[in-house]
């Protein structure tokens, strides 16, 4: 029966994770997959977290189901906390919890295709490995525009509009919102406004993935380009994460919104969104967006997870301006936001890296700065030190 299958390739970020478990050297520095980790290499769950599931615990009444949409408070809070109040307000919006931010990415691709099956759908080069295959198994096209410029590790504006001049009326750009992942490099408030225009111009919708909220440089600031798009054009996607911002990475909890020109479209969105989702998942994973809800209902947690979200975001800030200041090859990190940051060097020396020190990072130089504290800083500088250029 399975004749055809051929083999697949494990995912390659999440392969890391058991490479760095079998390697027994002392010194071994892990800067692979995208988890956060405190200054003692943990991944601790958030004490406000902790915290709602301590109150779920004792209070939840039933675990009877609820409906394809999931937990409608959860949605409802977390539309206020990404995209504002005016935004979370507006008929033309509908959104539905999801499982995490990749079941809000699948089930807005599978919208799309039954919206529109000929639309092309562009990313950039590079982008997180698991965007392409989210939309091209749901039926569409992909092409990718340029983003990041390997010279001065900038974002490369003019060649990414450049690139997206060749989209058609009706094709899609998937945005990450903030905290580019693998690059860390960040579009600037007036990249953003013309990539709005160009939107406007030539009829494309923005598909927003939000991700990383609260990691890069504040939960406004961050969210600031999704609102802007939202605000100035008639369609969008957003796909949104709390995997990393409420730590809850396992327990899988997203929600996808989808904007429409007028509350009548958004009625007929929102009616395919529940039949694909049923057709999906049924319905979405429960605990984690109770969490969720549960922090963003209380006045106490929700100020204990901010400040547990600027405590992670400081930490981050801090090793990239450790980083930084350390050599000028790594001056860009230091202007870069989020976890991840993309090293210039070459195939041979990451293997080497890996082989020889016990430094682990993906097969594109990408490295998830968490993996790092303040005092393991002088160790990878001195791991790095015969292959940067000066
Ligand atoms: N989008 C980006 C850019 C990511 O890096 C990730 C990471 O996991 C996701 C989406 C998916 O998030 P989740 O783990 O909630 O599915
Ligand atoms: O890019 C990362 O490391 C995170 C985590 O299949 C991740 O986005 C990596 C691979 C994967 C799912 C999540």
């Amino acid at each position: 029966f399975w004749r055809n299958l051929e083999p697949q390739a494990p995912d390659a970020l999440l392969a890391i994770i058991r490479h760095y478990r079998e390697d027994s050297r002392p010194g071994k520095i892990d800067l692979g997959v995208g988890i956060y980790r405190d200054e003692q290499g943990r991944t601790p769950v958030m004490a406000a977290a902790k915290a709602a599931e301590g109150l779920l615990w004792q209070t939840q009444p039933t675990k009877a189901y609820l409906g394809a949409e999931g937990d409608v408070v959860y949605t409802a809070l977390l539309a206020q906390l990404a995209l504002g109040e005016s935004l979370a307000r507006s008929d033309r919006l509908v959104g539905v919890q999801t499982p995490g931010g990749t079941g809000a990415l699948r089930l807005g691709a599978e919208l799309l295709a039954r919206a529109s099956p000929g639309a092309t759908v562009w990313t950039s080069e590079p982008t997180w490995p698991n965007h392409g295959p989210i939309f091209t198994q749901a039926g569409l096209r992909m092409r990718t525009h340029r983003y990041y410029r390997a010279g001065d590790r900038e974002v490369d504006v003019h060649g990414m509009l450049a690139d997206l001049a060749h989209a058609r009326p009706g094709d899609v750009i998937l945005l990450q919102a903030s905290c580019h992942n693998p690059t860390g490099a960040t579009l600037g408030p007036a990249d953003w406004r013309q990539i709005a225009g160009l939107c406007e111009r030539k009829g494309l919708t923005p598909f927003l993935d939000l991700a990383y909220q609260g990691l890069g440089d504040g939960l406004e600031e961050d969210a600031a380009a999704t609102r802007l798009l939202l605000n100035e054009l008639p369609d969008a996607l957003v796909a949104y994460s709390c995997d990393k911002n409420f730590g809850l990475y396992r327990d899988r909890v997203g929600a996808l919104w989808v904007q429409s020109e007028s509350s009548e479209r958004s009625d007929a969105v929102y009616s395919n969104m529940l039949a694909l989702a049923r057709s999906l998942w049924s319905m979405p994973p429960d605990h984690g967006a109770a969490v969720v809800r549960t922090v963003l209902e209380a006045d106490d947690l929700r100020a204990k997870w901010s400040a547990e979200l600027d405590t992670m975001r400081g930490r981050i800030n801090a090793l990239r301006e450790a980083l930084g200041a350390s050599h000028p090859a790594l001056a860009p990190l230091a202007r870069q936001r989020g976890m991840f940051a993309l090293l210039p060097l070459a195939p041979a020396q990451i293997a080497a890296l890996r082989a020889e020190r016990g430094v682990y990072m993906a097969g594109n130089g990408r490295i998830n700065l968490c993996g790092l504290t303040l005092a393991t800083v002088p160790d990878l500088l001195d791991a790095l030190r015969h292959y940067l250029p000066e």
